[in-house]
């Protein structure tokens, strides 16, 4: 018998058949962010990284054309099992030679290239404004701010934005997720906490009056409760984000978990959502004390969030995104690592016997409810997740490593 036979049989024993539950799991899209491969920078600028978000560190080998982009994401997309969208930032729009045009002009040309990867590579395309690292960035403010040409200019790009989604999605075939985030916010105590978020609600109100195909295209607002820089207040927090799309029809709410004060959990918070919206969005993460965005790895609180998605049948309704950037090590390996990670998550999460523990739940054998969550900590994942990535053309945990290596050597240290 091989290692996942054996695996399979103690799986079927508890109740759980893997074989539907890597199945299932081929066919869940998970959105790679194009931007762990150049620490958020893209092709538009040269300033520096703006918005209250830091990327850390200086690892040697970062992506700095569409090119090496493109070809750090195919070692990626190699290296990691499971169904992929591409996420791009609009920053990272692809001009010809001498060509440019500014946020609020962008158009679907300036993305031909993206389209033509994603195309490829059979994914569809999700895809975000950049509000952040730009001269109209003024004193920290953008859709909020109390200047109108600031505000029109971005208002202007958020509704190009939605363009350039509905071209994805028509081009691809696939709905695409378009997701509002900005850094709007003061260091300080504000003196006025309302003014910025009706100028925000008005500026949101406008973009998302863009005329498009609400099957084409989903928007999404995503909350934060600070930045650095923006310690005191935010003008998207999560009461606004979460009300805005509540109100509003087609929007749909997006829960970064790095965005919340550090003892609140998203896992607790998806259920609560899934209650009241057809879909919901995550950026997922690791915070560690901070918005962070460290890489994502394997750990409780992941493991959490993918089994509430499961539970609540939320596997079509959870549009799920990869959001973090780590400069200090190999950034193709954090890449993997966090995209790993969140397949594992999924895969557990699918491999727990989630009826038979609802069960227990609802008949108020609490005893026995934790006993059997132990137990089900222990069942062999690791062999039916190798399995996984063997179907999925995909290298092992053991043997993944070794392609960052090689692929360090070959081409990262030419750079
Ligand atoms: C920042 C937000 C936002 C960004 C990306 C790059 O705190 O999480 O989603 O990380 O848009
Ligand atoms: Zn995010």
């Amino acid at each position: 018998m091989s290692n996942y036979e054996i695996a399979k049989k103690i799986y079927a024993d508890a109740g759980i058949d893997t074989e539907k539950a890597i199945e299932a799991l081929m066919n869940v899209p998970v959105s790679l962010h194009c931007w762990q491969g150049d620490d958020v920078t893209g092709f538009d600028h040269d300033g520096p990284l703006t918005g209250g978000i830091q990327t850390t560190g200086n690892y040697p080998g970062k992506a700095t054309t569409p090119e090496q982009l493109m070809a750090d994401m195919d070692k990626v997309i190699a290296l990691t099992p499971g169904k992929k969208k591409l996420n791009l930032h609009a920053c990272y729009a692809i001009f010809e030679k001498g060509e440019f045009a500014d946020r609020d002009k962008l158009e679907p040309k300036h993305f031909a290239k993206w389209v033509e990867y994603a195309k490829k590579k059979n994914m569809g395309i999700d895809f975000n404004p950049t509000f952040f690292s730009h001269p109209m960035v003024k004193d920290g403010l953008t859709l909020s701010s109390p200047d109108e040409n600031v505000r029109r200019f971005w208002i202007e790009h958020g509704k190009a934005c939605i363009r350039i989604s509905e071209y994805f999605a028509k081009e691809t075939g696939i709905p695409v997720v378009m997701n509002i985030w900005t850094g709007d916010g003061f260091k300080d105590i504000p003196a006025d906490r309302k003014g910025p978020r009706d100028r925000y609600k008005d500026s949101i109100e406008q973009i998302v009056a863009e005329p498009h195909d609400p099957k084409l295209v989903k928007p999404c607002v995503e909350s934060k409760v600070f930045g650095i820089g923006v310690e005191s207040y935010t003008v998207g927090s999560a009461e606004f984000s979460l009300l805005f799309a509540a109100t509003h029809d087609g929007v749909i709410p997006l829960m970064d978990n790095g965005h919340y004060h550090p003892t609140e959990v998203v896992s607790d918070k998806i259920p609560a959502l899934l209650s009241y919206f057809d879909e919901i969005a995550l950026h997922i993460t690791r915070p560690v004390r901070w918005d962070s965005d460290h890489a994502v790895l394997f750990d409780d609180e992941t493991k959490e969030m993918a089994k509430e998605i499961v539970r609540c049948g939320g596997l079509s309704r959870v549009n799920m995104a990869l959001d973090y950037f780590d400069a200090s090590i190999n950034r193709i390996s954090s890449w993997c690592v966090g995209f790993r990670s969140w397949q594992k998550a999924l895969l557990m999460a699918l491999c727990t016997p989630n009826e038979k523990l609802k069960e227990l739940q609802d008949s108020s054998k609490f005893t026995e409810l934790m006993v059997r969550q132990e137990e089900a900590k222990m069942l062999p994942l690791g062999l039916v997740w190798d399995e996984y990535c063997e179907r999925c053309g995909a290298p092992t945990d053991k043997d993944f490593f070794g392609e960052i290596v090689k692929y360090e050597e070959e081409v990262l240290s030419k750079r």
